[in-house]
Order: structure tokens, then sequence, then C-alpha cells
């Protein structure tokens, strides 16, 4: 993590001694060594915490290292022994505080007491605990109606908080209840829900072990999920084929050293990952994914009696994919037939196949029909409800699965919210609620008047930033509950509160005794969470205790026990147990080392669709191409018919961040050291620009409602197909319009976004 800014090819292989290193910087930047080395011992493990890193379930509870560098970081930025405390906030005023990156604000600490703006001074003062909650319980019934607030939640929130907090807002009354799954999985859940009857993925770690091929769509694991890699690695060693289909080369899909083998660290030795990787270009996904399906279907490939018995709308999906021309299928895709060939050859001889996919696969305009077609896929050969085989969404937060379990949603079906309100004796709201972009809508035009955020970063994950800035800045009350500081703090209402709280690695201390959370990860576990660090000020409340001390303020009439469920998450568990589906004997069940599994009616060939069936559906390429959200002039249609200064542009993690945390300015397997503001080209595009790399351009979207524009990114030459271009969010979130999102998921269309590069003015890289 030097400050030096260079750009240098990275040839080693993910993982090895690098990622040792990394881990070890990480701990002594956060000034933790100690402290960081003896919490890691207990991440993933049974008596210990989630690692708030990301959703990629545990591979053995009792291993003794079950952690990754990114978990390491994450980790390691959590326990840091930095503060943020009432003096720095007396230094600094709010506008100077705005003023810098969001690496600075990052690295400033753990947050440390309640803290309240004031207009007078631009600056946050202390407030007591229970002030502030009387404030937000003043604003709240100073509302017209329940609908002009918004509660947004991030995916680091445990099941029993979430659990608490849905139940509130909906007893308080309304339904919206936005997430960061809006702009992450949603896509996956939409498509998922409708064709197969549950929104999850049905895999588990034990079915790596047992399929014979891996189809990985957009997704970075080296990055986002390093311990994957453990699993990708572990399939290849034992003949598993590993297809990877990205625009860029990512080297955690290419070869990885383990740095818990000892033998390839010690000699240098690696495991090559995927033996083929397609580079289709940005939003090709839908032609590779019909091109491969139209392939097995012309080979005879498909499984007569699965489909038979199993699926409806075979026979008008098979017709539309004979219909589909190779020319058409190559040139939406970018690859060439051959290619498309030798993909579709490992899928057919393959037995069981699991298909992983990420962000490079939700955040566009088609993504629900591109995952769909993906599920198609997987149908035609019967691969789902048997070992080695199933959809595999790769989901980000680490409990983001749990959050929505628990009835974190704008749309809880009614079954659900009519057992909520027979357990509490409520009536909780039937109309739909804001989702994240609706929210931004709503706050924008002076419906949304208080912003209450359980975590995460509102301000800067979401698109269209200067417009959310905006529509933050019209509230009369923004809330966050944080344990950093972030720009949701900076960009805030006319009142203002930040509650700051324990993470995961802490000690929650209640009236009845030491407490622990749980957590849902990627593939449906359920298991425990406990911290063991001394909390990082005597000030910080847990989340379930923010929420049920804000319900007893806001909510005086209120017959649910809050402050018992409270005094031991038990009570809460026995709660969940009434409501949510899957949960009984929850107490008992997660006490079992390892926790439990929510069965996935799926993995028994049992599919809850309104057919009773899995469904085939029909996505014709016609605009499968990353496209507007209206008229524009200037658009691309094609590659071929693009004007010469458009481009389609992805944007992407860098190795160095949390989503918006920016632990650091490097993105090491990518060869980008000290710098962010970056902009991936191909070598044949620079010389169509004329541009050299390391030239410094801006990048303007152009949509039906103007121009959006992002100043001074370093051209840096690399593998990409042309026509494509990749920078990183969420330095390029401002170049997003509300408007560009994907159908029926409304997810922002962060990975393809039309835009023109120009010469920047600007003389020096940031
Ligand atoms: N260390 C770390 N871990 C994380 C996170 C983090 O920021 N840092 N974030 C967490 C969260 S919330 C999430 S959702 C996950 C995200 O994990 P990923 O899904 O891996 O997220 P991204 O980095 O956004 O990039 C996805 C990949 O998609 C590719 N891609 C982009 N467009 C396309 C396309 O059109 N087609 C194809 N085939 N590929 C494409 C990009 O090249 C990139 O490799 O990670 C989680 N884990
Ligand atoms: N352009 C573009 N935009 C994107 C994406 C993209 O790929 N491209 N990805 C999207 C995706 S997949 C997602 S999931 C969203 C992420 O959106 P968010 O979840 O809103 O954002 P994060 O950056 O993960 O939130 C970080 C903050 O969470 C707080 N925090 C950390 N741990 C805890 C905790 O335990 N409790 C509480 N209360 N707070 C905590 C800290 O204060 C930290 O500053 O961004 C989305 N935005
Ligand atoms: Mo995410």
């Amino acid at each position: 993590m030097s400050d030096e800014k260079r750009i240098e090819p990275y040839d080693k292989p993910a993982g090895g001694w690098d990622a040792l290193k990394g881990s070890w910087q990480a701990l002594r930047e956060q000034e933790v060594l100690v402290k960081g080395a003896n919490t890691l011992l207990r991440a993933n493990q049974p008596s210990g915490f989630d690692c708030p890193g990301c959703a990629w379930p545990d591979r053995n509870p009792h291993s003794t290292f079950e952690f990754c560098e990114n978990g390491v970081k994450a980790v390691a930025n959590e326990a840091t022994s930095k503060r943020v405390t009432r003096e720095f906030f007396a230094q600094h005023q709010v506008t100077w505080l705005a003023a810098q990156d969001d690496h600075f604000l990052e690295a400033q600490g753990r947050l440390t007491e309640p803290m309240a703006y004031d207009a007078g001074s631009d600056r946050y003062q202390p407030i007591g605990w229970d002030e502030a909650f009387a404030r937000i319980a003043a604003a709240l019934w100073a509302l017209d109606s329940p609908d002009e607030a918004i509660f947004y939640t991030s995916g680091r929130t445990s099941n029993e908080a979430a659990f608490l907090y849905q139940l509130f807002v909906r007893e308080f009354g309304t339904n919206n209840l936005p997430d960061c799954s809006n702009m992450c999985h949603e896509p996956s859940g939409v498509a998922l829900t409708e064709q197969i009857g549950s929104g999850k993925g049905s895999v588990t770690l034990e079915d790596f072990e047992h399929c014979d091929a891996i189809l990985v769509f957009g997704q970075n694991p080296g990055t986002n999920h390093p311990r994957m890699l453990g699993e990708l690695r572990a399939a290849a060693r034992r003949g598993c084929r590993i297809v990877a289909c990205n625009p860029l080369r990512e080297r955690g899909l290419e070869r990885f050293t383990n740095p818990q083998s000892t033998v390839e660290m010690m000699t240098g030795g690696s495991t090559p990952l995927a033996s083929l990787y397609l580079q289709p270009r940005i939003g090709g996904d839908l032609a590779v994914a019909t091109a491969i399906a139209k392939f097995v279907i012309e080979r005879d490939g498909v499984d007569r009696d699965f489909i038979a018995r199993y699926t409806h709308g075979y026979e008008p999906f098979a017709a539309s994919l004979r219909a589909t021309g190779w020319d058409e299928l190559q040139h939406e895709s970018g690859l060439d037939r051959a290619q498309l060939e030798e993909a579709a050859q490992v899928y057919l001889d393959s037995r069981a196949t699991i298909l992983c996919w990420g962000m490079g696969i939700t955040q566009h305009r088609r993504s629900v029909a591109t995952i769909q077609m993906l599920m198609n896929l997987l149908l035609l050969r019967g691969n789902i409800g048997r070992p080695g085989a199933g959809p595999c969404p790769v989901r980000g937060h680490s409990n983001v699965q749990g959050d929505r379990t628990m009835g974190i949603y704008e749309k809880m079906p009614a079954a659900f919210l009519d057992r909520l309100d027979a357990a509490f004796d409520i009536a909780s709201p039937r109309a739909e609620g804001y989702d994240t972009i609706a929210a931004i809508e709503a706050m924008h035009d002076g419906r949304g008047k208080v912003f209450f955020a359980m975590g995460g970063n509102f301000a800067t994950a979401t698109p269209d930033s200067e417009r959310v800035h905006a529509a933050l800045r019209r509230c009369a009350l923004t809330v966050q509950v944080s344990t950093k500081l972030n720009r949701s703090h900076l960009v805030h209402g006319h009142d203002a509160l930040i509650l700051p709280c324990l993470g995961r690695t802490e000690i929650d201390l209640q009236a009845g005794g030491l407490q622990a959370v749980t957590v849902e990860d990627s593939m449906s576990m359920v298991h425990l969470s406990s911290g063991m660090n001394p909390p990082a000020s005597p000030q910080l409340l847990s989340e379930p205790a923010i929420v049920a001390r804000l319900a007893t303020a806001a909510l005086p009439a209120s017959r649910t026990p809050w402050l018992e469920m409270l005094a031991d998450y038990d009570r809460i568990r026995e709660r969940i147990a009434e409501v949510v589906d899957g949960f009984g004997d929850f107490n008992q069940r997660v006490r079992v080392p390892g926790g439990f599994h929510l069965h996935h009616p799926c993995r028994d060939r049992v599919f809850p669709t309104a057919s009773g069936k899995a469904g085939f559906y029909v996505h014709p390429l016609d605009d499968a191409l990353p496209a507007l959200a209206g008229p524009v002039t200037g658009a691309h249609e094609s590659t071929a018919t693009t004007p010469p200064a458009m481009f389609t542009l992805m944007t992407v993690r860098a190795h160095d961040q949390y989503n918006t945390t920016i632990y650091g300015n490097d993105d090491r397997y990518r060869g980008v050291h000290g710098l962010r503001r970056v902009c991936f080209i191909s070598t044949g595009d620079l010389a169509r620009l004329g541009y050299d790399d390391g030239d410094l351009v801006d990048i303007t979207s152009v949509w039906p409602d103007g121009e959006r524009r992002v100043e001074g990114f370093r051209l840096v030459e690399y593998d990409i197909p042309a026509g494509c271009l990749a920078a990183y969010f969420p330095e390029t979130n401002a170049l997003v319009p509300l408007g560009s999102h994907a159908e029926r998921a409304r997810t922002p269309a962060s990975k393809s976004i039309p835009v023109r590069l120009t010469r920047s003015a600007e003389v020096e890289a940031r």
C-alpha cells in the first residue's frame, strides 16, 4: 500500500506471499498486530465471529485459520486501534471533512460516541443516547405519514438486528425498507424466484466436491471472495474444468498459490484454475449463455427426463434457440463461434455443473434476462437438485442474504407479514415500500423526509451521486448507524445524527449476559457469531440495542417487549422461529457447531412456482447491448456502428477496497499502485483514439436528461475487449443516472455505462 503511483503488470499467481504481506500490512497500518492476530484465530470458527468480509461460506469449522487477505483487511479495519473522538469532530468542520477523500475518512478509525450535527458551527457535537432517540422519535412523529420515513439497511447487519429493525419499521407503519441488495443481487432474486420458485442459490460447499465443471460468470473471487479460490483450487486439482467468462483476465480466476499450503508456498508452485477463459464484451453474457444452450440442443445433449418431469416451456425455448443465428451470437457476445463451442463442449462433457455469478451479471439493464438464460442452461441438462450441480449467485455482504430472510425487503410476501402480525399483534402495512432508487426519488422530490441507515454508506454507494447528495440534503433528518466515518455522515439532512455501534468482532453484553448474533451465508448456512474484543468505546451500543431503544422512544404505545428481547437475544430468536420459515427450534439448531442449513426446496427438485415446475424463459437478443434508459443522440447500437468515441464502461472493485471503504490505493493483481483514478482501455482503442497509455482523460456519460462527467482519469493499456472500459467504483458512480437500471429488478446498471472520453484539462494524475 505504497503511495508511489505506478502501473506494473503483475505476473504472479493470486494468493501466495504477497497475500500474506498484504494481510500483515493491514494489521500493521491499523496498529492491531497482537489483537488482530488473535482476532483472526477466531474468524469463521464455531465459537468465534463471522468474518465481516464476504458472504462466502466457511469450509471447515474446525480448522484454525479460516480467513483470507481481504478478510484480514476487513477485520483489521474494524479492530483498528484508531478512534474518531469528540475532539476530532470539534477540530474539523463538516465542510472540511467533506472535502477529504474516502480513504482519509476510513483511516480515522472507529466512531466512539453519538454525535449530532450543529448547523451554527458546522460541526458534529456529542449528544446522549436518550436525547438522540428522542430527536428521532420527534422527527418521526412530525411526519404526515409513516411513508415519509425511509429505513435503509446494508448487509452486515445480523439476523437479530434485522428482524427487530423490520418489526420496528412495520409497526411504525411503512414498508420503506430499501437495502444494499437493491444495488447488488436483486436481479438474481427476481430471476430465480420466477423461474425455480426460490431466489437463493441451491448449492452448498459440498457440491464443489462433486461437480465436473464450474462456470464463473462476471465475478472476481481473487479480490472479492478469496476463500472461494480454495474451492476452485481443490476442484481444479481433482480434474474439474473451470470456465471463466469475464471481459478482464482476472488473476484470481487464472492461477492461485494457496497461502495455507506449505508445499505451494515453499516451492513457489501454483494451481491453474480456469482451463478456458472467455473474454466477451461487456453485457455479452446473454449471448454467451444463449450460444452454449443452442449448442447443447443442437448436439442433443439435453436431459429429456428432467425436462419432461420438472419443467415447462421447453419447446418454445428450443425453437427460439434454433432460430437464433451464430452470426448474431458472435456479434453480440464479441466471441467467435469456436470459443463459444469450446465452452459448450466443456458443459456437455460435464455430468454435474455449478454456475457461479456476481456483479458482472447483475448490474446491467438486461440482467434478469441474462440470469434466466444461465438458469435455462442449467435446466437443459438437469443441473439442479443433484450432487455437484446448481446455481450459485455469490452474494456480497456477509449477511445480505440473511437480512432478506429476516424481512428487510420493501415488498415482503403477504404470508410473512401475516405471521409477523399474528406474532406481535400488530397490523403491518401492505403497500409496497421504496427500493433504493424509489427512496432517492422520494427524498429528491420531498416525499421522503427522514432517512435512517442501518450501516452502509448510502451517499457513496448509490448511482447518480449529485442527485443523491441533493436528495439527502433535502431531508429533515438523516441518521447513520455506523462503525466508521464515511461520506454519508457529511452529506446530510437539516438535522443529522451519527449513532456508533459495535462491530462483529466485539463483545456484546446485555442485561441477560453475553450475546451472540446469527448470520446466513451465500449458501444458506445459518450460524452463530460472537465477538471477543472489548468494544472500541464504552459508549457503543449493539445494533439490536439501537433498534430496541429507538422503538421504545418512538412507539410509546407498542406492546412489543423490546427491552425483554434485547436483554437476551434468545428471546429474539424465539420470535424469529415463530415468524420466519425454516427457523423452527432456532436456538437449539444454531448452537450445533457450524450451524444449520436452511432447506432449499430445489435441492429435492421441488419447484415452488405457480406451476409447480421450473420454467424455461425465452429472452431474445435484440437489444442485449448495454442500452440507455431513453433514446439518446450518438447511442451505440453495436460495436460495429459505434461512433469512434463511444465505449461501454464497467465499474469494478479494486483489491484494496470494501465497497465504499477504501483501505488503500493499490489494485495488486491488475498492476495498479498508488492511484485509483484509472481507466483500463485496450491497445487497439488507444491507437484508434490517438491516445497514449498514461494520458489523462475525462469520462462523460450521455443521457436523455444531459451529460454526467468525472475528471482526471489515467488511461491504462490493458487486456480488455475493444469498445470496453473499466474504472473503479465509487469514483465513477456519478456517471450512472437513476433511470439506468435492470429491467424489473431496478439494480443500477453500474456495469454498462455508455461513455465517451476526452482529453483531461488536468496535468497531473490525482
Ligand atoms: N475485498 C472485497 N470483498 C468484497 C467486496 C469488496 O468491495 N471488497 N464487496 C462485496 C460485495 S457487496 C459484493 S456484491 C461482492 C462483489 O464481487 P464481484 O461480483 O466479484 O464484484 P465486482 O468487482 O464489481 O466485479 C465483478 C467482475 O465482473 C466483471 N464484469 C463486469 N462487467 C461484466 C460483464 O458484462 N460480463 C461479465 N461476464 N463480466 C463482467 C468484472 O471484470 C469483474 O471481474 O464482493 C463482496 N466482497
Ligand atoms: N458503481 C457501482 N456502484 C455500486 C456497486 C458497483 O459495483 N458499482 N456495487 C453495489 C453493491 S454490490 C453494494 S452491496 C453497495 C454497497 O453499499 P453499502 O452497503 O451501503 O456500502 P458499504 O461501503 O459496504 O458500507 C460501508 C460502511 O458501513 C459501515 N459499517 C461497517 N460495518 C458495520 C457494522 O457492522 N454495522 C454498521 N451499522 N455499520 C457498519 C461503516 O461505517 C462503513 O463506512 O454498493 C453498490 N454500488
Ligand atoms: Mo453487494
